[in-house]
């Protein structure tokens, strides 16, 4: 018998370092297109959202569609301020990565409406379980920059005392749980942490976020398990935003469905969402909330998004990308989104737009000089005592020995 001989399908990204950057082949639902069904509808009911696309904001920056949210002009200031807070310190400690101030630094550059909008909407109490690219959760919350400053230099006023690589935070007081380098491992904690809120007969929510890429490992799909079966007050949020290091998100999946209709095998619902759209991020997010407040359970959402800038301070993306692809992103930037929507909501202009940078800036510079005084990366460090301290409510004998060879 002659059969056909097989042939192993490998996705190669459509684009390559030297072609034009090839968006325009992407199919994006229309502005305003995308149903919204009721918070508490039964999943069997949307089993179509997954594949839309929630967009709201217009090229005008005008607000369409159901989703279109009511937000007070004053928290989309505090938003539109988080996200240039986070872009000029991504721009500002990136720099000093170059200048050997410190060992690492990753940005968020184009991600930046997603934290900022949930960080905004969650409560108090409430718990994120974060990635390293969700910086502006802090920032949305007040965060002090010169914790941030140390802990990037691992310096001696370092607030996790050297434990944790630079850019890897963990500030309880701000629902923002610590952030874990080996990727995936946050999803089960998450939705455990949601499952024992329940429990409790708490109130509180849990928001995970996974990279589009992350979402290949199994820790993704156990959490999801057990978020499905006991109905975890949680929002998983897939940030997909294209690449995964030197990996397009067709290694991922990207070209076989959406990453939003991984819900569909779970039975959870699952949205896709304009990631460079803060309003359609919050509406979205605010009607996830509201179905597990109302203990309906999770919500898979997919944040459609382009990360702008190379994943750290150890990537080159111009070896695996057309240099020019970041500006080509048919969704825009987020951040030129938000001002557009909010001059033309009367709000905003120019000016304070330009003033505002100009004073985030002066506040960056004058964290990263406090951080500098303390010390750059080598120059101070935590000290040793503190390596024993603070892991064992009493003391293991093990530690006692060795801080006792060590004369600490
Ligand atoms: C378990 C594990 N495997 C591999 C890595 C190395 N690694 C760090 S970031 C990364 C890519 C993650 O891509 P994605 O999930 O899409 O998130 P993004 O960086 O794009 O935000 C990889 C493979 C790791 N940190 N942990």
């Amino acid at each position: 018998m002659n059969r056909p001989s097989l042939s192993l399908h490998i996705p190669e990204p459509i684009s390559r370092p030297g072609d034009p950057p090839a968006f325009h082949n992407m199919s994006l639902p229309a502005v305003g297109e995308t149903r919204r069904p009721d918070e508490l509808e039964h999943e069997r009911n949307m089993r179509d959202l997954p594949y839309g696309l929630i967009r709201v904001l217009d090229d005008q920056g005008t607000p369409r569609g159901p989703w279109a949210p009511r937000i007070d002009p004053q928290v989309l200031l505090k938003g539109l301020r988080a996200m240039m807070l986070t872009r000029a310190f991504d721009e500002r400690l990136f720099r000093a990565h170059r200048q050997g101030k410190t060992s690492f630094y990753m940005k968020s550059t184009g991600e930046e409406a997603i934290s900022t909008a949930q960080s905004l909407l969650l409560g108090k109490g409430d718990m994120c379980f974060p990635t390293y690219r969700v910086l502006s959760w802090l920032m949305a919350r007040d965060y002090p920059l010169e914790q941030l400053v140390n802990q990037i230099f691992s310096n001696e006023k370092d607030p996790l005392k050297g434990r944790q690589l630079p850019i890897l935070y963990s500030a309880r007081d701000y629902g923002f749980f610590s952030i874990s380098g080996n990727l995936g491992t946050q999803l089960g904690q998450a939705v455990g942490w949601a499952m024992a809120s329940a429990f409790k007969e708490d109130d509180k929510i849990a928001l995970a976020y996974v990279g589009e890429g992350t979402t290949g490992e199994g820790d993704f799909h156990e959490a999801m398990t057990f978020a499905s079966v006991y109905r975890a007050p949680a929002l998983i949020c897939i940030t997909n935003n294209q690449w995964a290091i030197s990996s397009f998100a067709g290694i991922a999946g990207a070209n076989e469905t959406t990453f939003a209709a991984k819900a569909l095998g779970y039975g959870l619902p699952g949205l896709r969402v304009d990631g460079n759209d803060f309003l359609a991020v919050w509406a979205a997010t605010e009607w996830a909330v509201e179905r597990a407040r109302a203990n309906c359970g999770a919500t898979l959402i997919e944040f459609y998004t382009y990360r702008a800038a190379g994943h750290s301070t150890s990537d080159d993306p111009t070896k695996y990308r057309p240099a020019d692809e970041p500006e080509a992103w048919p969704l825009g930037d987020p951040v030129d989104r938000l001002k557009q929507h909010l001059i033309a909501l009367g709000e905003w202009d120019e000016t304070r737009h330009a003033a505002l940078a100009e004073e985030l800036g002066q506040q960056v510079r004058t964290s990263v000089k406090a951080g500098e005084a303390v010390g750059t990366l080598g120059k101070s460090k935590p000290s040793v005592r503190e390596m024993f301290e603070g892991v064992f409510r009493d003391p293991d004998w093990r530690v006692i020995e060795q801080r006792r060879e060590l004369g600490v």
